[in-house]
């Protein structure tokens, strides 16, 4: 008898556990780790700031997008009109969205502050929103699952450790933090294999994800030479060396498939 309390009670210690240990090793911590130290940011003088314009162009033929079958997962099909389809090359008049945005190199010796803005990546209707999130090391990152159906959130990076955990409840929710950049880390679900998404973390706050316009603005840069970086999860990365001057601002193009 007494050795199996002891068993219960070492079950219910390892169950507690468990969250933490499997943070520790994904190099990402839960929203209960106690608070670390505040972060002495290098100011940027907004008096000699200046702006990067990224635009992001696919000249090549775009495949005709695969129609899920949601069949197994009835409570999410009847949230769609129409049907899903694959998202993993969205192309409009050349306009490359969902490729992700940063500066690559140039601010090693620069500290920023993570912004507290939480990013969001939901599970609704069986579909991550959005596709490819981005957010800086050390920023929340709130996992959000909006279905009435359980889903589990796979991650499999190559920097960080691989992570895995369920969200079985509707409206439960996650929050994690990184403590080492990585441009993307894949997210699945085991449980409906067509739902995929990218989690972009930048070492730095200069990151975004292409909207329809395949455009984005870094805002705020400090003048400097930078190397900036484009990633898009089927065409991969490019990168191109700029100089911003003081108040300045530079365009930057990025093409995929013979674009420029
Ligand atoms: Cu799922």
């Amino acid at each position: 008898m007494r050795t199996r309390l002891r068993r219960v009670a070492e079950w219910v210690s390892l169950r507690h556990a468990l969250p933490a240990l499997i943070c520790i090793l994904a190099s990402c911590s839960d929203s209960s780790a106690p608070p670390k130290q505040a972060v002495v940011a290098t100011p940027v003088d907004p008096a000699t700031a200046g702006t990067i314009h990224v635009d992001v162009s696919y000249a090549g033929a775009v495949p005709t997008p695969k129609v899920f079958d949601m069949g197994i997962a009835p409570q999410c099909a009847a949230q769609h009109k129409e049907p899903v389809t694959d998202n993993s090359l969205l192309v409009q008049d050349r306009h490359l969205a969902n490729a992700v945005v940063w500066i690559k190199g140039g601010l090693e010796k620069w500290v920023f502050a993570p912004p507290s803005e939480p990013v969001v990546m939901d599970q609704k209707g069986c579909v991550y929103h959005p596709h490819v999130a981005a957010a800086m090391v050390g920023q929340p990152v709130d996992f959000v699952n909006s279905d009435p159906e359980a889903h589990n959130v796979h991650a499999r990076p190559q920097v960080v450790t691989p992570f895995n955990f369920l969200m079985s409840r509707q409206g439960s929710k996650r929050t994690f933090t990184f403590d080492k950049p990585e441009i993307a880390i894949p997210v699945g679900c085991d449980i409906h294999p067509w739902m995929s998404a990218y989690l972009a973390i930048a070492p730095n706050p200069y990151v975004a994800v292409t909207p329809a316009t395949g455009t984005v603005t870094l805002a705020n840069v400090p003048p400097g030479e930078y190397v900036v970086g484009v990633w898009q999860e089927k065409l991969g990365t490019k990168e191109q060396r700029v100089k911003l001057e003081p108040r300045g601002s530079v365009n930057v193009q990025f093409g995929y498939g013979g674009a420029n």
